[in-house]
């Protein structure tokens, strides 16, 4: 049995799709948390994730946190699904686990510090300059990514990999930016966003979730 653990619209949503993309049976447990951000339900979470933080996963009594090694952990537990290429597939393989961990740690720190500023630094004046900063960063990584897709739709050209539904979210959380720091505004962005969304799985996960469908491009 399977039960993920997260909230709509947080890191929860690559593992959704994962899972959804994957075909597997799964229970969806909402986590609920308090003004201060410390979860209030389901009882017992920080049991399963120490840091309060979403998503967790639970396979079988094998319990998880990070949203990027649930997706992996779930990849490559489900080969037939083909997020992850198989070993012996070395270049395909390991490109995938390269931009996968780009994107988990570099690409998601910089957004933690545009969402959550004010943590970044004991100067209250400061947070506009810790958010100025991370938003400059992201702008330099969706180039970053946008040169990658150049002969896209996906990462690995036309197939669809585990890191690409991790790219997938973490381009969607800039969609209330300003418009020339959204990452869609990279018409290679765009383009892969709605591939990805065009798979019946990962669409499934994010209209359970209420997010968005469609780059607009
Ligand atoms: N690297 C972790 C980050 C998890 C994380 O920061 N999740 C956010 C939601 S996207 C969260 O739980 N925030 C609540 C908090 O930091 O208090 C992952 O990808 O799972």
């Amino acid at each position: 049995m399977i039960t993920l653990y997260g909230i709509p619209g947080t890191a929860t949503t690559a593992p959704h799709m994962v899972l959804e993309e994957i075909g597997a049976e799964y229970a969806f447990v909402l986590v609920e948390r308090d003004a201060d951000d410390v979860p209030t339900a389901p009882p017992g979470f920080l049991a399963i994730s120490p840091f309060g933080k979403v998503p967790a996963l639970d396979d079988d009594g094998l319990v998880l946190t990070e949203s990027a090694a649930i997706c992996l952990h779930l990849a490559a537990t489900h080969p037939a699904a083909g997020l992850l290429a198989p070993p012996e597939d070395r270049h395909a393989r390991a490109t995938t686990v390269r931009h996968l961990m780009t994107l988990t740690n570099t690409v998601q720190p910089a957004y933690l510090r545009y969402f959550y500023g004010p943590r970044y630094t004991t100067d209250p004046a400061g947070v506009d300059a810790v958010v100025a900063a991370a938003v400059a960063e992201l702008n330099g990584l969706a180039d970053h990514f946008a040169g990658l897709l150049a002969d896209g739709p996906f990462l690995l050209g036309e197939r669809l990999c585990v890191a690409d539904i991790y790219l997938a979210m973490l381009s969607s959380w800039s969609s209330d930016m300003e418009p020339g720091d959204r990452w869609w505004s990279r018409p290679a962005l765009a383009r892969h966003y709605d591939a990805v969304l065009a798979r019946p799985g990962c669409r499934r996960a994010v209209e359970q979730e209420g997010g968005t469908l469609s780059s607009g491009a």
